[in-house]
């Protein structure tokens, strides 16, 4: 995406925990990269985590991403869905099933809340494997009046580590 167009910078959460979730991340922040429409601005270091929810089901990956995108948010929902089904497919086809999940944590201050699409995200708030990642690349973005570092402090943070250092992480020597 050109530098000089004008562009609303979005908060992406991945995640994965089938196959290699780390290639899959890797994989649809190179796709996002490469859209005319989208570039990758900041990720964050990748996490290790329990399982939410469902906890009888493999640790996850977790990271989060900054982008700058000039797309609008059904669209941009749409390139993210349509990533995570080309992973799928090829995970299917090529190297056995694999998944990855992207899902918009926030775009800009908009908010939105129909049948496709919610921002900010509304499960976000109170889990620590969003909340981590996220705090490495926005602490001070305020999500119904709260930052995120203050939304984190309240979290349950148990077992999650930080599995590399690195933010570059993503990117292919
Ligand atoms: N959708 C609405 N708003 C959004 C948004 N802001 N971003 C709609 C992305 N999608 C949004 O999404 C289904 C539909 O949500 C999309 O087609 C879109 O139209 P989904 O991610 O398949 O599932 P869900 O219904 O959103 O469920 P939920 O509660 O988000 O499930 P999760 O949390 O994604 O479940 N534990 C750890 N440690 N780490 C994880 O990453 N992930 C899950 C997956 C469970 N436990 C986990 C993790
Ligand atoms: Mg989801």
């Amino acid at each position: 995406m050109p530098a000089n167009e004008p562009h609303v910078t979005a908060y992406l959460g991945l995640g994965g925990n089938i196959g290699d979730p780390v290639a899959a991340m890797t994989e649809a922040l190179y796709h996002l990269d490469e859209h005319r429409d989208c570039s990758v601005s900041t990720v964050s270091r990748l996490y290790r985590t329990p399982p939410w929810g469902n906890t009888d089901q493999a640790w996850f990956f977790n990271a989060a991403a900054a982008i700058h995108t000039t797309l609008a948010p059904h669209p941009l929902l749409d390139l993210c869905l349509d990533i995570e089904r080309s992973m799928k497919r090829i995970r299917a086809e090529r190297w056995g099933p694999r998944t990855l999940d992207m899902d918009i944590l926030a775009y800009g201050d908009v908010s939105v809340t129909d049948e496709r699409l919610t921002l900010p995200h509304p499960r976000m708030k109170d889990r620590a494997f969003v909340l981590m990642p996220l705090a490495d690349i926005a602490p001070d973005l305020v999500l119904e009046g709260r930052a995120v570092t203050a939304w984190l402090s309240d979290a349950d943070r148990a077992g999650i580590e930080v599995a590399g250092q690195q933010r570059d992480w993503w990117r292919k020597s």
